[in-house]
């Protein structure tokens, strides 16, 4: 654009002022920040140490029960995105903290939720009247729309504190403001069926002849973390490691081959001890979480050391490298299914 005048600046600005009266505004002051020429996104690289943040999950359990809190939850709010209960511009992330004899009562709402198990094991969620017991590493899904309760009676004798990873598409939902939600009448569900039902039906690679599940969202509620492993072990010992992502796989819905939840993908990826990954990105902005090993992901030109438990984003756009120091293994989580629909995804390997 020409440099207006003095004069000509101040006629457009009283012009302006004119036609704000009306709910107007001029298109060519923002015509390039509202179609950039690429992404230009306020959410910004962050990591969560896992050490750093247990203490305080600890002590908010001193302060709230989870009955009183409904989710007792410390949301993981991009530095970026303040205020927004946000970790993406689409996605929310908190960690979940159940204390053994708690419950977290039965709720329902359009947002579709994922659990990622950080630390302890014998929590439980049940989701539509099938229970599923929590080990570390386990994924789980909360199909949206479906009851669902949380649990901690511990396991084999063993009990303790349970934390997960709660990623849902919280703020995807309130952008198309299409949020609803209600309280059950009972605290936790009456359970309707043995746990593991799912995943018999559905979990070893065959499907019912005649099972009628017509839902967008995979009949399996649990993607156990010994399986999902097993696999990139496997994986490691008969294939060369991917040059920008080690060896990655995604989760499915076994019905469709698409991702377990309409608005999220979500993968587990094994990196070599030594790795040292070419950088790529992509419009999908990603969270991660860290399962074994310690490495460093490079975001957007800054450097996050990494180690089990921790938590860490790449925003949508930003070159990720990651590097593995020991044999890693990580947990992620986008938005890509949605911009798939759309037909908006890009991504580039350098
Ligand atoms: O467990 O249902 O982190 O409804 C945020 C909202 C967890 C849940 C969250 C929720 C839940």
């Amino acid at each position: 654009m020409d440099n207006p005048s003095t004069v000509a600046r101040a006629a457009r600005q009283a012009y302006y002022e004119r036609i704000r009266a009306l709910h107007l505004t001029p298109l060519w002051e923002e015509l390039h920040a509202l179609v950039p020429r690429e992404p230009a996104s306020p959410c910004v690289p962050a990591l969560w140490r896992y050490a750093d943040i247990k203490p305080y999950l600890m002590e908010s359990a001193d302060l709230i029960s989870a009955e009183e809190a409904v989710r007792r939850v410390l949301v993981l709010e991009n530095p970026g995105l303040p205020g927004r209960s946000s970790i993406t511009q689409s996605l929310y992330a908190g960690l979940q903290l159940i204390m053994p004899g708690e419950v977290a009562p039965s709720h329902r709402h359009v947002q579709s939720a994922l659990r990622f198990i950080v630390d302890g094991r014998g929590a439980h969620t049940t989701v539509d009247g099938e229970r599923t017991t929590m080990h570390p590493g386990d994924f789980i899904i909360t199909p949206s729309w479906a009851w669902h309760d949380h649990g901690n009676e511990g396991l084999h004798g063993e009990s303790g504190p349970v934390v997960w990873l709660d990623g849902l598409d919280i703020p995807l939902v309130r952008f198309f403001d299409a949020g609803f939600a209600e309280n059950d009448n009972a605290k936790s569900q009456t359970v309707a069926r043995p746990e593991g039902h799912s995943f018999a039906r559905f979990g070893h690679n065959m499907v019912p002849v005649r099972h009628t599940h017509r839902s967008r969202t995979s009949p399996l509620y649990c993607y156990p973390y010994a399986r999902s492993r097993e696999a990139l072990a496997a994986l490691q010992k008969a294939e060369a490691a991917d040059a920008w992502q080690g060896w990655k796989l995604r989760y499915v819905n076994p019905l469709t081959g698409g991702s377990p939840m309409p608005t999220m993908q979500t993968c587990l990826q094994l990196l070599p001890a030594g790795f040292r990954g070419q950088g790529h990105r992509a419009t999908d902005g990603a969270v991660y979480s860290v399962v074994e090993g310690r490495g460093t992901a490079e975001i957007g030109g800054r450097r996050f050391a990494f180690g089990p438990q921790d938590t860490f984003v790449v925003p949508s756009w930003a070159m990720l490298r990651l590097e593995a120091d020991e044999e890693a293994v990580l947990f992620s989580f986008s938005d890509r299914p949605v911009q798939e629909a759309i037909g908006i995804h890009r991504e580039q390997f350098d």
